[in-house]
């Protein structure tokens, strides 16, 4: 079954992105599976365009460390495909302002910045293009981008009635446990690599000293008793959700095993460690070895241009460009 799911050049990955999507990625990955770094989405946001550059590399070098392998799915560079920004286009002209007005991530983005991009506002729709171009029949994403996916569904539907039946009508894949995973330090905002936390946010390429430092230190109560409850217990409840999502276990069932925060949070530290390291060797070998993750962009634009130029043509036709 043909799926697609991209991330976004920001910066440095975290243990959000990892178990909200990346993890689910390598886990789903095979020969239909298609995953894009999504540098047309990063130029929402300003950067340095050095910085940019680099960001790109290193956020694909993180999604072939978790895993993610090239010569079993496809993995390319957004930016390389020009379809996805023609795409955009069309669906912009099937997309109302009314519905970009109800995002919930672009209000909350839009508020933390003094001058708001036009292309935050319409950048839902261009995800929209990335998934609809591909006919993705599942998104496997955190739990943020729910919203986005019902978003797509609701455009590629409006198209099909409209113009004929040229789209899959996508859904949402989310893991079971790790779908938001909240900063460490203030646990009711989700753990991001756009807002500056550094207590809160545990990066994939962090220190085992850090990544224990900021476990231990994670904000949590002070009434002592260990149970899963996020609303009234949202800093314990993170953990224990981040600790279900390393052992396949439920918060609640490991809840139980534990009388005292000290004990869960060092075992978590050790878990999250031992999940970690193999992560950030491979990072660093691929980084180092000169030339292999542009042998994989230009492998993937290949691949990916091959299946979005077909859906792209059919998709102008029905709209009745010539
Ligand atoms: P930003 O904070 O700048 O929006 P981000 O950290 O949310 O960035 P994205 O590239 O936008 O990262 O997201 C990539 C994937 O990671 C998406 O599928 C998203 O749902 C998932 N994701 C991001 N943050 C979290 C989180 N805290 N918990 C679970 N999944 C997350
Ligand atoms: N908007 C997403 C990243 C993203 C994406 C996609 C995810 C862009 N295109 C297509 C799934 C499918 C984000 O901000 N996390």
């Amino acid at each position: 079954m043909r799926l697609f799911s991209g991330i976004q050049p920001t910066g440095p990955m975290h243990i959000g992105n990892y178990f909200g999507a990346l993890k689910q990625w390598a886990e789903m990955q095979d020969a239909e599976s298609v995953y894009s770094v999504v540098d047309l989405h990063a130029l929402t946001i300003d950067t340095d365009p050095l910085i940019r550059r680099e960001y790109s590399l290193d956020a694909m070098a993180s999604v072939l460390a978790v895993g993610v392998d090239p010569l079993v799915g496809t993995v390319f560079l957004q930016s390389r495909v020009p379809y996805h920004a023609q795409m955009n286009w069309l669906l912009e002209c099937v997309t109302s302002f009314g519905e970009l007005s109800r995002m919930t991530q672009f209000k909350e983005k839009s508020e933390r910045q003094t001058s708001v991009r036009a292309g935050l506002f319409t950048y839902p729709v261009l995800m929209a293009s990335d998934v609809l171009l591909y006919r993705s029949a599942q998104v496997p994403v955190g739990e943020d981008q729910r919203q986005h996916i019902e978003l797509t569904r609701e455009v590629a539907l409006r198209f099909n009635n409209r113009y004929g039946e040229v789209f899959t009508i996508p859904e949402a894949v989310l893991p079971s446990a790790g779908a938001r995973v909240m900063d460490l330090q203030e646990p009711t905002r989700k753990m991001s690599k756009s807002v500056s936390s550094p207590l809160g946010t545990i990066y994939l390429l962090d220190d085992p000293a850090d990544v224990e430092k900021k476990v231990m230190k994670a904000v949590t109560d002070t009434d002592g008793d260990v149970r899963y409850d996020p609303e009234a217990k949202p800093g314990l409840s993170n953990l224990l959700e981040i600790f279900a999502a390393l052992a396949g276990e439920t918060p609640v069932a490991l809840a139980s095993r534990y009388q005292r925060y000290g004990d869960l949070k060092a075992d978590l530290a050790e878990r999250l460690n031992a999940c970690l390291a193999p992560i950030a060797q491979r990072y660093r070998e691929l980084r180092a070895e000169e030339g292999e993750i542009e042998r994989v962009i230009n492998e993937g634009t290949e691949r990916a241009s091959a299946i979005a130029g077909e859906v792209y043509r059919e998709a102008a036709r029905a709209m009745g460009l010539l």
